[in-house]
């Protein structure tokens, strides 16, 4: 229960303020650290300038561009304190990717890094709807158009009175296929994520220090990174660049508590334990974004004693939705519903299916689906469900076991293969860095699956291994489920925030 008046941006800093956290340290990037009383000061400089010097006004949509830093976080506080519904996005995209988001969102101001300019005039150029585009310094210089002008103003702001159930975010999907979507969320619900799973699942203390990779456009980094830490007191640390080795190096510099990234960088991590990195000081490492092979978390339980905590969650949803705990976190699964929601697997006709029998999850709960002028609105929201695009079977327990993206199935000579299992398979083979498996036309079977691997480097790429690799996988699971076809690649095709785009396989 909220206030009818809220606004989350005030929640996350003048009111953690007011609750004595003011001396503590907020964020940690660029080389600096800012107190929950510098990070209020600091917003409310810039949403005075916002409001006075760029003219922002409630209800205008504000796009912010820039890698994962402070500064990042300030604009998008500040710009949620005018009471603009403010668009995140990733520092990658070009100039027609933010030009769907700009026209799709109707953006008016965009807030864009300095060192990142280029591609975002570019896109204003074109664009009907943004009319003023205003740098800022990512660097901890402060040394840019928004900055100067919000140097002299008061760090007191009478901030915008939303309402708890004003539009604050509208987050963008691309998902592996597809036109990109918006998402709209509340302002209450940028808090609710928090005081559900960051809170019955993480226990999130003020002494926790966050780490991790996902970009805050990324409403999975969003969270994980800047609103968990601050809805309780807590430090996040933001890295412009994630890789593992300087996510390592925060770990071991800040004493870091709670990680959020994926499978691949904690294998990375494990590797690097192996060479003597220390990551004691990480109570909690949370996985999603991908499936979390068995063989990881086996492997993280070993070394560190914890279990990972793996997750799903959606844009749609906001945040993590279904979660394993620390007490009964189990290998394969992704666990039980988040306090407040309620999840089911369900057929086509939105039936439940039976425990044990795969089907589609829906899901439902405090957050939800909102598309921004999408007619996709009515396949994702049934009944109040949200239906997923994610196969699973939920166990006798009320343990949720992910089995296939729904386009990730395989059908072959009648068998339905789920793809990532094929993938967890060939992963357990020593020489397997990455993989993915698609289903490809045949004749005789209907379809077969395909596996493109990226071996260790020296490792041969000829006959012999793809038969190594096939045997590999017929001595892991059920043996139809092989790979008939297997082809070696240097990298698979992702998406900005991770994710491997299968689809794009189909055209190697
Ligand atoms: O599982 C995901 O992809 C996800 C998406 C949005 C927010 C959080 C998560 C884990």
């Amino acid at each position: 229960s909220y206030p009818d008046y809220l606004n989350a941006a005030v929640a996350l800093t003048d009111a953690m303020v007011a609750k004595g956290f003011g001396d503590r340290i907020a964020l940690i990037g660029n080389g600096r650290q800012r107190t929950y009383k510098e990070l209020s000061d600091w917003t409310n400089r810039l949403a005075h300038a916002l409001v006075q010097d760029y003219a922002v006004k409630p209800g205008n949509r504000v796009l912010i561009r820039s890698a994962n830093n402070p500064a990042m976080v300030a604009c998008w506080l500040a710009a949620t304190k005018a009471g603009a519904v403010v668009v995140n996005t990733m520092p990658m995209l070009r100039a027609g990717e933010l030009s769907k988001i700009v026209d799709k969102a109707e953006i008016s101001h965009a807030l864009c890094d300095t060192r990142l300019m280029d591609e975002l005039v570019a896109c204003a150029k074109e664009s009907a709807f943004l009319e003023t585009v205003v740098g800022f310094d990512g660097t901890a210089n402060h040394d840019a158009e928004l900055d100067r002008a919000a140097l002299s103003k008061p760090v007191q702001f009478d901030s915008v009175q939303t309402g708890r159930d004003d539009v604050a975010l509208l987050a963008f999907t691309s998902g592996t296929t597809g036109e990109p979507k918006a998402t709209m969320h509340f302002h209450r619900d940028l808090l609710t994520i928090a005081d559900s799973y960051a809170k019955e699942v993480l226990k999130v203390v003020p002494d926790d220090v966050f780490v991790g990779s996902p970009p805050l456009a990324f409403t999975f980094g969003l969270g994980g990174l800047s609103i968990f830490p601050l809805r309780f007191g807590a430090t996040a640390t933001l890295l412009e660049s994630a890789s593992p080795p300087n996510m390592i190096e925060i770990i071991e510099t800040y004493k870091a508590t709670i990680c959020f990234t994926a499978p691949t960088a904690y294998r990375a991590m494990l590797r690097a334990m192996d060479e003597g990195a220390d990551l004691s000081t990480l109570r909690c490492a949370v996985s999603a974004g991908e499936t979390l092979p068995a063989p990881v978390f086996e492997e993280w339980k070993a070394k560190t004693g914890k279990p990972m905590l793996d997750g799903i969650g959606a844009t749609e949803m906001l945040h993590i939705f279904i979660s394993s705990r620390f007490e009964d976190a189990r290998p394969g699964y992704t666990g039980r519903p988040v306090i407040g929601y309620e999840a089911k697997v369900v057929d086509e006709a939105m039936n439940e299916v039976p425990r044990g029998t795969a089907g589609r999850l829906a899901v439902r709960g405090p957050t939800g689906c909102r598309y921004l002028a999408d007619d996709r609105q009515s396949d994702y929201v049934r009944g109040g469900w949200n239906v997923t695009g994610d196969t699973f079977v939920e166990d006798e327990d009320g343990f949720f076991r992910f089995t296939a993206r729904n386009d990730d199935m395989i059908v072959s000579s009648g068998y339905n293969i789920a793809g990532p299992e094929v993938e967890a398979a060939l992963l357990s083979h020593p020489d397997v860095v990455e993989c993915a498996v698609i289903g490809v036309a045949d004749a005789e079977r209907g379809q077969i699956v395909e596996a493109y691997v990226v071996l260790e480097d020296g490792q041969p790429q000829d006959a012999v291994m793809v038969k190594r690799l096939q045997d590999h996988v017929k001595a892991t699971i059920a043996p139809y489920k092989y790979p008939r076809s297997v082809r070696f690649i240097h990298a698979l095709p992702k998406t900005p925030t991770g994710k491997v785009q299968r689809f794009r396989l189909r055209d190697f």
